[in-house]
């Protein structure tokens, strides 16, 4: 086959050499009869392609025409030769110019798309800049971005937000297997609900009743039960959530992790410690390029985290909280709001974006969630914040069949729906703990998005089934 370049590695040290590259045709400009420029894009990559009519170049007045009559985002294949511009680009990525000897499209878009890519990659500054020198823009709605995703996620900001959720995941994995963990699948079609409830979607098997997973939950535990020390599972998790708020999903990807615990359950706070320190290092040492083209269009601040995650109880956030000025209702859980000003409070005296808040009231946690010895008004339960909103539930569990059927028919549980579950306490089982991160949430707030339907592919909220 012939040898194709990639418009990303297209930068000086390639002056003067002949490539052939393909990419969809972003604007084109024709500048005159003889002449015309095409940019072509390619993932998060730009570079300027310079038509000139010349008998030595081997490019016609036809060529130029044939360019000039593209429409937006055909997808077009150049070969040409690399040369340095004669004044800094502004509007490309790559500071090169392709001179086109040939030209050839490859597959034509229809003339006129529902999305302007030029409008979609624009950031709000640029839309303000323009709103104040009288110019006319048109910002593209979420809606319409999510009607027509196929061509929304072109955006250079959106190519770098897959390529980091993809790191994020991969960290993951590679994080968990360096510390022993074995990744599982657990089944997706399970006969109730995991977390208690009524957020699951239902629907028939085989004319029996069932669900989709609300989570791994009850399975992750239950392998620890079948002998495996250390799981994790990254895999879809179902909530038939009527929330339509900003960080809420009906269908997001789990990453889950569930362990023995040998003393103490900060043994699975530390391994959450480790691993988001990694992630956090590894996306801002090797995804520079992806994190810059998010902040173009999205700008935001970097995450202030520690080297070791700071830790605060449930009590402490609730009296930082109180000092300034928000009460919380009795051993109840934090709202959105609370939950952000803690965030900010937090920030403020320990100079960190990142934390967990542990020892939760019983009250508010799932019924699987062991009490604390000291307390049993109290859980060895966390969650852990990033920029004040929830990224991780996490705790240890009950591990003796009693006192989780107790629990259960506390919380409203019929436990013959969860029995096999029960059952496989009985058999001997170790000390374990566990917790559940939404991907989705994490890039959502790593980079200060705005929105959690931004970092899902093709996104599932309670209105959204489609595309
Ligand atoms: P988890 O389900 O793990 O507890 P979550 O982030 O989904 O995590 P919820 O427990 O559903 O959070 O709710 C936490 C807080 O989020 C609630 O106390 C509530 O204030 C807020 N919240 C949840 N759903 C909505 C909603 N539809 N509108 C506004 N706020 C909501
Ligand atoms: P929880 O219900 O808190 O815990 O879920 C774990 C994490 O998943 C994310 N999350 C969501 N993301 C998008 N849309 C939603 N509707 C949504 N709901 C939750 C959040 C949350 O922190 N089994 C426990 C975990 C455990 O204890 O191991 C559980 O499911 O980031």
């Amino acid at each position: 086959g012939r040898s194709w370049t990639g418009i990303g590695d297209l930068d000086e040290s390639a002056e003067g050499r002949p490539v052939l590259i393909r990419g969809a045709a972003q604007a084109i400009r024709p500048v005159s009869k003889k002449m015309a420029f095409v940019v072509l894009r390619q993932s998060m990559s730009t570079v300027q392609c310079v038509l000139v009519a010349s008998a030595d170049a081997g490019v016609s007045t036809q060529m130029v025409r044939f360019a000039t009559s593209l429409s937006k985002e055909s997808i077009v294949d150049v070969e040409g030769v690399v040369s340095l511009p004669k004044e800094p680009l502004k509007a490309t990525t790559q500071q090169v110019e392709i001179q086109v000897r040939k030209l050839y499209c490859i597959n034509r878009a229809i003339p006129t798309l529902p999305i302007n890519l030029e409008d979609a990659a624009r950031s709000e500054a640029e839309f303000e800049r323009a709103e104040q020198a009288g110019e006319k823009l048109v910002r593209v709605g979420q809606d319409t971005r999510l009607n027509y995703r196929a061509i929304d996620l072109r955006t250079p900001a959106n190519q770098a937000i897959f390529r980091i959720q993809c790191q994020v995941e991969n960290k993951f994995r590679e994080f968990l297997l360096s510390m022993n963990f074995v990744g599982i699948h657990s089944p997706k079609l399970i006969s109730g609900s995991s977390e208690g409830g009524a957020a699951v979607f239902k629907l028939q098997y085989n004319g029996q009743p069932a669900c989709l997973a609300q989570s791994p939950q009850l399975y992750k535990q239950m392998s620890i039960c079948g002998g495996f020390e250390r799981v994790f599972e990254v895999g879809p998790v179902f909530r038939a959530e009527n929330s339509n708020t900003h960080r809420h999903l009906c269908e997001f990807v789990g990453l889950d992790a569930e362990m023995e615990i040998k003393e103490h359950y900060f043994e699975v706070c530390d391994i959450i410690d480790g691993l988001f320190v990694a992630i956090f290092k590894h996306l801002n040492e090797n995804c520079k390029k992806e994190l810059e083209t998010i902040n173009r269009q999205y700008p935001f601040e970097p995450l202030k985290y520690l080297e070791k995650t700071l830790k605060l109880t449930y009590d402490e956030g609730i009296q930082m909280l109180k000092e300034a000025g928000t009460e919380i209702e009795p051993m109840g859980d934090l709202n959105t709001e609370a939950e952000k000003k803690l965030g900010r409070l937090v920030k403020e005296k320990y100079g960190t974006e990142f934390f967990i808040l542990y020892r939760y009231p019983l009250a508010v946690r799932p019924f699987y969630t062991m009490p604390c010895y000291d307390n049993p008004a109290y859980t060895n339960s966390f969650d852990v914040f990033i920029r004040g909103e929830e990224i991780i539930s996490g705790a240890q569990r009950i591990h003796t069949p009693e006192l989780l059927t107790k629990r259960a028919i506390e919380c409203g549980i019929d436990a013959s729906t969860i029995a096999s579950y029960i059952e496989s306490f009985t058999y001997g089982a170790p000390p374990h703990g566990g917790f559940g991160v939404g991907l989705e949430r994490v890039v959502m707030l790593f980079c200060a998005l705005n929105n959690i339907r931004k970092t899902s592919l093709f996104p599932r909220d309670p209105q959204r089934l489609v595309p």
